[in-house]
């Protein structure tokens, strides 16, 4: 185990050096060749961190197909963000392993887990805990709808901060707060400064970002990763404005926790 391009390690560099990264997430099941060309191209341009790639429901076999197209044009490091243990390619650097501590659903804490554990053992992928935490968005998403669990309320930071505390506690190497792909309203930025405020590893916030503007700020709250799908799948040169507002928010390490 352990990709060679080290994604843990660069989120929590990043982390510790108040920097900010931008992850595109792709749903392979949304992304035509001509836009897939489009996203890279420009991604290798605005310098972005990351590709995400996956989806709560991944109903094609176009995983492979946009995997392989990354790897094949650029350096960009590829990241799994699974829906379902199937969602598994070895062309990808790493893997998101999450543990859905938001919900009660065992099948999602530990579960799903254990079935993919073996094969992830023996694959060349990155493992990168995660404790995912699904946040109220203002509407059902996707994901609470197929994890079957209810999303913490939206005006409930200091649950949020129970739920990310017990996480970090419970040895999970990275937190994600995500009020879901297509989410009226992102993660407010004062549930985000109090995990913050919290928690010392990386975290990574998605969700209904579709301005620069409030990618910014929720960099500036503490998130150290930010995620955009939807937005950039709409209009792809959102992505090169997205890049700019993240990597011009600088945390100052030292007083992070303050923010
Ligand atoms: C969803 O955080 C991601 O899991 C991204 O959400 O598609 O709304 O940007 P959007």
């Amino acid at each position: 185990m352990g990709g060679k391009k080290q994604i843990f390690q660069r989120m929590q560099a990043a982390r510790q050096a108040g920097r900010k990264c931008l992850a595109i997430l792709i749903d392979p099941d949304k992304a035509t060749p001509h836009h897939l060309e489009r996203i890279v191209r420009l991604g290798v341009e605005a310098n972005i961190d990351f590709f995400f790639v996956g989806g709560s429901l991944v109903v094609t076999d176009e995983l492979s197909r946009c995997l392989a197209f990354i790897r094949q044009n650029c350096a960009i490091p590829t990241i799994l963000f699974p829906g379902s243990p199937m969602q598994v390619d070895e062309q990808a650097d790493a893997v998101l392993f999450l543990s859905l501590i938001s919900g009660r659903n065992a099948e999602l804490l530990i579960g799903q887990q254990v079935i993919s554990a073996p094969f992830l053992h023996r694959s060349s992928l990155e493992v990168v805990s995660v404790g995912y935490m699904l946040v109220d968005g203002g509407v059902p998403t996707t994901v609470s709808y197929m994890s079957n669990t209810l999303p913490i309320p939206a005006d409930k930071p200091e649950i949020a901060m129970a739920t990310a505390l017990a996480g970090e506690m419970l040895g999970l190497k990275t937190l994600y707060l995500d009020a879901g792909s297509g989410a009226h309203h992102p993660v407010s930025e004062a549930m985000i400064r109090k995990v913050r405020k919290h928690t010392t590893v990386p975290l990574i916030v998605g969700g209904g970002i579709r301005k620069p503007e409030r990618a910014w700020a929720s960099a500036q709250a503490g998130a150290d990763v930010i995620v955009v799908g939807n937005a950039v799948e709409k209009s792809v040169e959102l992505l090169t404005e997205m890049a700019e507002a993240v990597h011009s928010c600088r945390m100052d390490p030292f007083n992070a926790n303050e923010s």
